[in-house]
């Protein structure tokens, strides 16, 4: 089995500032900065042999590039549920328009419909445990943070390894935009 998803890549530099918003809250996994990156659909375990359906579908999608631009951070879940901090996205039609896309290619190459709405997110550490007041903290000092926009020019098909020490994503193959 291959576990996937598909996902936006951000300049270094971008990547970097996001990486640069990590710390002060205890309780959290922070992502690693060359992991950082946005969903665009979640795929999860397939058999080997569908792999090349995927591509193909991935292959066949076609969507204008465009400007990007991350605004504040927030946090998913609350109290003592609270889940993941994250980076937000400035609302973006055209990336809209791409996960459709994206979503109805594999749809077509046979995978179950996502049911859950995209909300499109960067996640920037898992919680677990963590205390309110320093999630508080952090979304409020945080809260102004801005970077982009900066290009999009092409989405990634990307294999999840699961390690001891963390999640290992394997650039599988990656689909240019129409620029
Ligand atoms: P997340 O960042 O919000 O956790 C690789 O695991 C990517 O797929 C992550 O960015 C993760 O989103 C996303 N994803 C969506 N649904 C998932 C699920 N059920 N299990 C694991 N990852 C999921």
């Amino acid at each position: 089995m291959l576990r996937l998803f598909v996902a936006l890549d951000f300049p270094d530099d971008i990547r970097r500032r996001l990486a640069g918003l990590g710390g002060g809250v205890p309780g959290a996994r922070w992502t690693e900065e060359e992991n950082l990156h946005l969903t665009l659909r979640f795929i999860g375990e397939v058999p080997d042999d569908m792999a090349g359906d995927i591509d193909a579908a991935l292959a066949g999608v076609t969507a204008p590039a465009f400007d990007l631009t991350l605004d504040g951070v927030g946090v998913f879940g609350a109290g003592r549920a609270s889940r993941v901090l994250w980076a937000g996205v400035e609302r973006s039609e055209p990336l809209i328009h791409l996960q459709s896309k994206i979503e109805s290619a594999l749809v077509r190459a046979g995978l179950a419909p996502e049911e859950r709405k995209f909300t499109p997110h960067v996640t920037l550490a898992r919680l677990k445990d963590a205390p309110q007041d320093r999630i508080g903290r952090f979304i409020a000092e945080r809260g102004l943070f801005r970077a982009g926009p900066f290009p999009i020019d092409q989405f990634t098909l990307y294999r999840s390894h699961l390690g001891r020490t963390g999640p290992v994503y394997e650039a599988v193959a990656e689909y240019r935009l129409d620029g």
